[in-house]
């Protein structure tokens, strides 16, 4: 994560580039179609009038069984950037009345979580950004380095349901290529091995065990994060379908210990690979431990690269930096 902040400063010049990020806004765009798509086939044996397509619910209804995140605008909320200034990043959630939304409900300790990663899944970064009184949220950029990011805003308005709405937003610069780490069950980070007992399973629920040593020794202290002793996001891939897991047992509850081990019930809603963040606390440090893992068929081919994307050659004036993401 060190290099990823020290990238920040070099990306964050670059990263409020909204006209740009608008510019690639249609990568998501066609998941509203499909749904409607979807929507209109099951309608198809009935006699529905069109004016059903204008009412807020009947869209609710076509969109409710969704995973999180892959809706730009999804029940009347919509997430829209706004223009920051370098270094920082800042969006809206307008509401059903198109105005910036201004109440939420806490939930995991906050009232609004922003994750990003980029499109390839690298570069996974959970912050909490700031309201400020005309709705706008405003966070330090966490758009590490160049490449097409997913912005996730996981929030609950006052008075609504729950919600993960997802843009596109592009930080211009040299792409390079990373793919998908393989599976493995177990990974280092910032000096820790966290290693993952568990798998999957498409449809249904299955118990994740994620468990941390340090120097050999399992990590008995971990600190409450987020009113839990883990944070555990999972995004899909191919379009990043956007999963919140929820860990068993909360700090203070009497049965729950401080690790080393950190259990969570997860459902995907298909086969294929996912990547796994884990967020923890140690150390009065947030640290993020990823994994690959496949649900589902394990015969399923694995996820092919792309052919090498052609990158410029590093420019001598600036560098190509190192990328923070391990
Ligand atoms: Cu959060």
């Amino acid at each position: 994560m060190n290099t990823a902040t020290k990238l920040s400063g070099f990306a964050l010049g670059l990263a409020a580039v909204f006209g740009t990020a608008y510019g690639v806004g249609h990568l998501a765009g066609p998941v509203t179609p499909a749904a409607e798509t979807r929507h209109d086939a099951t309608d198809a044996g009935h006699d529905s009038g069109a004016s059903d397509h204008g009412d807020g619910g009947h869209a609710a209804t076509a969109t409710a069984h969704l995973p999180g995140g892959l809706l730009v605008s999804d029940r009347g909320y919509t997430l829209q950037p706004v223009t920051a200034p370098a270094g920082e990043f800042a969006f809206r959630i307008t509401g059903p009345d198109g105005r910036p939304v201004t109440r939420y409900d806490v939930a995991h300790d906050k009232r609004m979580h922003l994750i990003v990663a980029r499109r390839d899944l690298s570069g996974f970064r959970h912050v909490h950004p700031e309201l400020a009184a005309d709705g706008t949220w405003r966070v330090a950029s966490p758009l590490a380095g160049p490449g097409v990011w997913r912005a996730f805003a996981d929030f609950t308005p006052t008075g609504g349901e729950p919600l993960t709405l997802g843009v596109d937003v592009t930080v211009p610069g040299a792409l390079e290529h990373r793919p998908l780490p393989a599976p493995a069950t177990s990974t280092t980070v910032d000096g820790y091995t966290v290693t993952l007992t568990g798998a999957p399973q498409p449809g249904r629920t299955s118990r994740l065990t994620l468990t941390v040593s340090r120097d050999g020794r399992p990590v008995t202290d971990l600190q409450p994060y987020l009113g839990a002793y883990g944070h555990l996001v999972a995004l899909r891939q191919g379009d990043l379908a956007y999963l919140h897991v929820h860990p068993e047992g909360a700090p203070g509850d009497g049965r729950t210990p401080a690790g080393p081990a950190v259990t969570f019930a997860a459902e995907v809603p298909s086969a294929g690979a996912y990547r796994l963040y884990l967020d923890f606390r140690h150390g009065d440090t947030v640290h993020t431990a990823e994994f690959t893992v496949l649900a589902g068929d394990q015969t399923a081919p694995a996820p092919a690269a792309p052919a090498p994307t052609t990158a410029p050659t590093p420019d001598a004036g600036h560098g190509t930096p190192g990328h923070g993401h391990s």
